[in-house]
């Protein structure tokens, strides 16, 4: 009989990143960052939760005192997000789908870390209380952007130096994760050893670890694509698409799912196995999704499971991105079904 775990041993995400510090693993001023971040996603999450009542009664965030009207939830969670990293004193720099420019952080107090985000990816579902989620990089800190209060330095240089030091390639990122607003509030995080899963507790208020080493699996007969789009694709593209369609001998084609929110299709290709693609099409020549904060990350945490992240022909972490809000098409999931795509498309 297997000896049953005494059932008070939680371990919290506080106390997981804080033996993360004490191996060496990551440093002190990562740890805040990283519990900066955590601390956004439950107030995000609660935010998320009761957006229709919010709605309803103005209780939260409907008319504000100065007046103004309600603003969307995403703008508000790119707040929350920005005031959490800002409040840590850890970061130097961040960069957000919700701001045009990086935001060289004034208040900074050591370490200065750059975060990229995407503080509430897929909130075209919040009305329908669908999943959505927030998703977040970290690159190691940077002194050439450092916001100078000594002198009077021009922004705008100071701004354009904050765009070369965040435009650098995945395979740099140090920490990734997201944390996915659904019938349960999960965290997930690398810090490059393996993936971590944590589940927000209700009762406690804190994420505590559910899963260690999480592992993506090799193959898996789930494809998620916006198949709309199929008229739009490529003829390669199509041909892998009508190949996943075929029963063959076995008689099972594969299954199709999508959300339409990246971090809820993600999740579920990284417990389920399968491929999660958005490709580029007549209309979006680079596809949609963003790679500084949803391609990268989303590869380093796939890798770090043991999957693939790919643009069709190369892999996500290698490309170095130009502009902040550059596109590329993704294409993510298990090793095998993303190999089998970039063969159709070699
Ligand atoms: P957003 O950043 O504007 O929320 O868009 C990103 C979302 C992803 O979550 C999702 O995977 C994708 O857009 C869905 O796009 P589409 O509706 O074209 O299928
Ligand atoms: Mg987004």
């Amino acid at each position: 009989e297997t000896k049953k775990k005494n059932s008070y041993e939680i371990q919290t995400l506080t106390g997981w990143l804080l033996k993360q510090e004490q191996s060496g693993t990551i440093d002190a001023e990562l740890t805040i960052v990283l519990s900066s971040i955590s601390m956004a996603c439950k107030q995000i999450a609660s935010l998320v939760q009761r957006a229709g009542i919010s709605n309803l009664t103005g209780v939260q965030g409907a008319v504000n005192v100065q007046g103004e009207d309600q603003k969307k939830l995403d703008v508000i969670s790119n707040e929350v997000f920005t005031n959490c990293l800002k409040s840590s004193g850890r970061t130097g720099i961040i960069a957000s789908e919700e701001e045009d420019v990086p935001v060289a952080v004034e208040e900074s107090y050591s370490g200065n870390y750059i975060v990229v985000f995407d503080p509430l990816d897929g909130s075209s579902n919040i009305d329908a209380a669908v999943s959505t989620g927030s998703i977040f990089g970290i690159y190691a800190p940077d002194d050439e952007c450092l916001v100078d209060l000594s002198d009077d330095s021009n922004l705008d240089s100071v701004q354009q130096k904050c765009v070369v030091s965040v435009c650098q390639p995945g395979s740099n990122l140090l920490a990734a994760g997201y944390c996915m607003y659904s019938s349960s509030v999960i965290f997930v995080l690398t810090v490059g050893t393996g993936v971590y899963v944590f589940t927000l507790d209700p009762m406690y208020g804190e994420f505590v670890l559910t899963q260690e080493e999480l592992k993506i699996p090799r193959a898996g007969k789930i494809y998620a694509f916006n198949e709309g789009n199929y008229q739009m694709w490529d003829d390669k593209l199509k041909a892998y698409m009508d190949s996943l369609k075929d029963p063959g001998t076995s008689g099972k084609p594969y299954s199709a799912r999508y959300i339409g929110s990246l971090v809820g299709d993600f999740h579920r290709t990284l417990l389920y196995g399968g491929i999660y693609g958005y490709p580029r099409d007549k209309k979006s020549k680079n596809g949609k999704l963003r790679l500084l904060y949803e391609c990268a990350p989303m590869s380093f945490i796939v890798e770090q499971a043991g999957g693939k992240g790919s643009d069709g022909h190369q892999r996500i972490l290698d490309i170095k991105p130009t502009e902040i809000h550059q596109r590329v098409p993704l294409f993510i999931g298990s090793t095998e079904e993303v190999e089998k795509l970039e063969k159709f498309l070699a």
